[in-house]
């Protein structure tokens, strides 16, 4: 029987879930470790003392299965799953990944949260999802991506009035500029210099790791503080298009 808190991570097989998860394992944290590519969540479980559970998050099957390896109580769910597929304009649409975007970013954060939050009422949890400044702003190109993160941000606001009488928190972090391994490789389709082009010349993007411990900062605040939304941008990055490259 663990005596640490439990949490949960989804998308927990790279970029900015798997630094959450070593990081909450740090913080003392038993991290349940829930990624599509079993393997590496494995891999992540063993290193940091936790568990590993197969999950595509828009998987109705593989959603029941996570619910039922976490059980009745839980302290911490991290929403990390999701990502951009596509740079295209809006009208040049790819309809295809605009639905799979709303899938996995959106109805994937509902179908998770909604199945484990019997059990995070239970344990007077906390839930953290991960958003994006595309939640807040647009920009050409994003389309798809905006638009689902924007659905995000409207989710969570709706969670957190809904839960209002319930000990659970509710907090959206809105990264913005991220050099994490994967995401703009997978916008792209695996072209690495598309992907490449995203940092170049910016001198520091943030890290999964600076965005890891600020999951970590929130889920640890005492109980009774809910930070509402945290926005995070590298310096280099006043705004959406506002960055600073040098050459
Ligand atoms: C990632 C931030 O600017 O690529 O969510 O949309 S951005």
């Amino acid at each position: 029987m663990t005596t640490r808190p439990v949490a949960v991570v989804t998308g927990a097989s790279s970029g900015i879930g798997a630094a959450t998860a070593r990081d909450l394992g740090r913080a003392g944290f038993e991290v349940v470790c829930a990624a599509r590519r079993l393997d590496r969540v494995e891999a992540l479980a063993k290193e940091i003392d936790g568990r590993a559970v197969r999950c595509d998050v828009t998987s109705a099957e593989d959603v029941a299965a996570l619910t039922a390896a976490v059980g009745d109580r839980l302290d911490l769910l991290v929403n990390n799953a999701g990502g951009a597929f596509g740079f295209e304009p809006v009208a040049e649409a790819d309809l295809g990944a605009w639905r799979r975007m709303y899938e996995v970013n959106v109805i994937g954060v509902a179908a998770v949260t909604k199945s484990l939050l019997p059990a995070l009422v239970a344990g007077r949890g906390t839930i953290v999802v991960m958003g994006s400044t595309a939640g807040q702003v647009a920009y050409e190109g994003g389309g798809g991506y905006v638009a689902a993160k924007h659905a995000v941000k409207a989710v969570v606001d709706t969670l957190r009035l809904e839960l209002f009488d319930q000990p659970v928190r509710v907090c959206e972090i809105a990264p913005g500029m991220v050099r994490s391994e994967g995401f703009a490789l997978t916008r792209f389709d695996g072209d690495e210099a598309k992907a490449e082009a995203v940092y170049a010349g910016v001198a520091e993007p943030l890290t999964s790791q600076d965005v890891a411990e600020i999951v970590t900062w929130v889920a640890t605040r005492p109980p009774h503080v809910n930070i509402d939304r945290l926005t995070v941008r590298p310096r280099a990055q006043a705004a959406q298009h506002k960055v600073h490259r040098v050459q």
